[in-house]
């Protein structure tokens, strides 16, 4: 009997799965591999179930004899290991980034003289309908919480990048870049206290209030299906947070970060250069009980940030926080640092992970940004969050507009550096 082999990523079967199935079946022994989160995750989006549900599944799909782990989107290992006198995929993978892959499959197979065979791709025509649930699904609340939850898990960097209004975050939800035959997008996305009071013309002191940030978090919900962290300032007072913390479950976000500063809360970046203030380890922690307690989600997470670095107080007492901090219930620690050399948040994560294997670490590399993700990875910080770029970005952008209009008394020459109106309509999903 021949040996078939075919690759599955997908959480739901459909008919163009059942076809191939059965085509491998007619010739031969199938052994399917199916593809692991972080890969799925790379090409598609996060799956909803995970890796283990998903080879139940097909397992138990008439035709199916066995089901391997795919661990990488090309096949050359598994296939090499299993030698398969077929691999059998759709005939839709021709182009695109499954182009390189189907072209190693056939140089592979070759080496042992395997044959790929494709069949027609089988698109039902409700397909759409399929996969307008999927979308839909991946937004729920819950579903954003268990791929945040899991993605930490996985031992690979979570990559967070800033938005502060729905058009923002589509770009955040929906760029993404094929580069070293690996497709990379953003894992989640921050509501930035910074981002949030500053889009608004106010400075970054809480001084814009829930009910607006709100808002924010509304319109971004709506428009996407990525876990989404929320900065909630210091969280405010214990008696005020556990009624906020429930709000921002109820509103869908997948974890909130509290920051253990007390009084006139200002931008860490500012340093010491003003007064701010950090809050006691004792009041810091009775805040994370408190809040721990409100939530009723197991996988929304209350994250405490720790500012001893920001304040110069030391990594001795950064550390002596974050183990408070666990002890008290939190679900992970942000380190920050205003520093332009990334050694005290390197110290911090090696010193941690001396005692702690699992308790999730969060940085946000705003002035110490010559460090990649891998970097991070190698000192197990588990979330990358890129804070205030989008802002950044966009305001010189908007203001070389305004001076142009100005300076020209006319639009023509700021249209230049504009998007066109039929561009920028396109970005904005139509039903
Ligand atoms: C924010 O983005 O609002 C933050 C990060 O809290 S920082 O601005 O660096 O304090
Ligand atoms: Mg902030």
């Amino acid at each position: 009997m021949k040996k078939v082999y075919l690759c599955m990523s997908t959480d739901i079967i459909q008919t163009g799965h059942i076809n191939v199935i059965e085509k491998a079946a007619e010739l031969g022994e199938v052994t399917v591999g199916v593809l692991s989160d972080k890969y799925v995750a790379m090409y598609e989006k996060y799956p909803i179930l995970p890796l283990e549900e998903r080879m139940r599944i097909i397992q138990n799909i008439k035709g199916v004899s066995k089901v391997v782990v795919q661990n990488d989107i090309y096949y050359d290992e598994i296939i090499r290991e299993l030698k398969p006198d077929i691999v059998i995929h759709g005939d839709n993978w021709t182009d695109g980034y499954q182009k390189a892959v189907r072209d190693r499959v056939i140089e592979v197979l070759a080496e042992w003289g395997g044959e790929l065979i494709e069949i027609p791709y089988y698109k039902s025509s409700n397909l759409h309908l399929f996969e307008n649930a999927m979308s839909e699904s991946r937004g729920l609340p819950e579903v954003r919480r268990q791929v945040l939850r899991r993605k930490i898990c996985s031992g690979e960097v979570f990559k967070v990048m800033v938005a502060y209004d729905g058009l923002s975050a589509l770009l955040v939800e929906k760029t993404s870049i094929e580069k070293d035959g690996e497709r990379r997008q953003f894992d989640g996305i921050w509501i930035s206290s910074l981002c949030d009071s500053t889009a608004k013309g106010k400075p970054d002191i809480e001084l814009v209030d829930l009910t607006s940030r709100l808002n924010s978090v509304n319109d971004i919900m709506e428009v996407t299906t990525k876990p989404i962290i929320f900065d909630a300032d210091t969280g405010g007072l214990v008696e005020h947070f556990v009624y906020n913390i429930k709000t921002l479950e109820r509103m869908g976000v997948s974890a909130v970060i509290i920051e253990d500063k007390i009084g006139l809360k200002r931008n860490s970046l500012l340093g010491n250069d003003v007064e701010q203030h950090q809050d006691s380890i004792e009041h810091f922690c009775e805040k994370i009980r408190e809040g721990k307690k409100a939530i009723g989600s197991s996988a929304f997470m209350l994250i405490a940030r720790i500012e001893s670095l920001i304040l110069d107080q030391g990594v001795d007492d950064a550390l002596e926080r974050a183990k408070a901090y666990v002890e008290a219930g939190a679900d992970g620690i942000m380190i920050h640092s205003r520093a332009k050399s990334p050694d005290e948040i390197f110290e911090f994560a090696d010193r941690f992970r001396e005692t702690d294997k699992d308790t999730a670490i969060v940085v946000v590399p705003t002035t110490y940004n010559q460090v990649r993700e891998s970097e991070f990875k190698e000192h197990k910080i588990n979330v990358v969050i890129y804070a205030n770029h989008m802002l950044r970005a966009a305001f010189p952008a908007m203001q070389k507009v305004v001076t142009s209009v100005l300076e020209n008394e006319r639009c023509y020459e700021a249209s230049q550096d504009c998007m066109s109106i039929k561009d920028i309509l396109s970005l904005v999903p139509v039903e």
